[in-house]
């Protein structure tokens, strides 16, 4: 059994970033087996889900003339748009259906507001506006944390370099994580999750 300091961070398990979802990360779904029985060593598990509007400008499809994985500048700074996924109450938006979810102490919703995405669990991509999972994390004494979950160069590296930046003793079990790797995306996360001071532990199957 781990400390009790200890949290599990869960992110983004859901069908759409499973294969057959409209945003698949290759070989997402491998991730749920390792990930519950990892569930059951944490004395604290934490379940992040994407959670858009409809009309969220994160999609191409809110966009006249753009398609999905162009770029645009938004007031918060650069912005990935996306297939139409997670939508709020959509079958897409649940979680693996083999995801272990009765174990989580607390789901953390992101990704609501219209006008602005929020990869991280933290904040949302102006990088200020607080989920409030700090503050629960806090509260409940909770500041070793592992993540893992989808996608590795979006939700989970955004979240962990947060984490760091937050002051939390972080790590990030690559083993359980998969990612979308959109032009060079994945070595840039890692790079960058490294300079965070984040601990990437299970490169090769460990
Ligand atoms: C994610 C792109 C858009 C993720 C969420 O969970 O990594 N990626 N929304
Ligand atoms: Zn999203």
């Amino acid at each position: 059994m781990r400390n009790a300091d200890e949290a599990l961070i869960v992110i983004d398990v859901q069908n759409d970033f499973c294969p057959g979802g409209a945003l698949a990360v290759p070989q997402g779904d491998e991730i749920v087996p390792g990930i519950n029985a990892l569930m059951s060593t944490f004395p604290a598990v934490v379940l992040t889900q994407d959670w858009h509007p409809a009309d969220h400008s994160s999609f191409a499809s809110n966009h006249p003339d753009r398609h999905p994985f162009e770029t645009i500048r938004m007031p918060y700074g650069p912005q990935v748009l996306w297939p139409d996924h997670c939508v709020q109450g959509s079958a897409g938006a649940d979680f693996h259906p083999g995801l272990e979810t009765a174990r989580a102490d607390l789901v953390i919703r992101k990704g609501f507001r219209p006008a602005i995405d929020s990869y991280s669990a933290f904040f949302e991509n102006d990088h200020a506006t607080p989920t409030g999972l700090h503050g629960y994390l806090q509260d409940r004494g909770l500041k070793r944390l592992v993540f893992v979950g989808l996608a590795t160069d979006f939700c989970v590296s955004y979240s962990a370099i947060d984490a760091a930046r937050l002051g939390h003793d972080v790590t990030v079990r690559l083993d359980l994580a998969r990612a979308i790797d959109l032009e060079g995306s994945l070595a840039a996360a890692i790079a960058a999750m490294k300079a965070a001071g984040v601990c990437l532990e299970g490169l090769d199957d460990g």
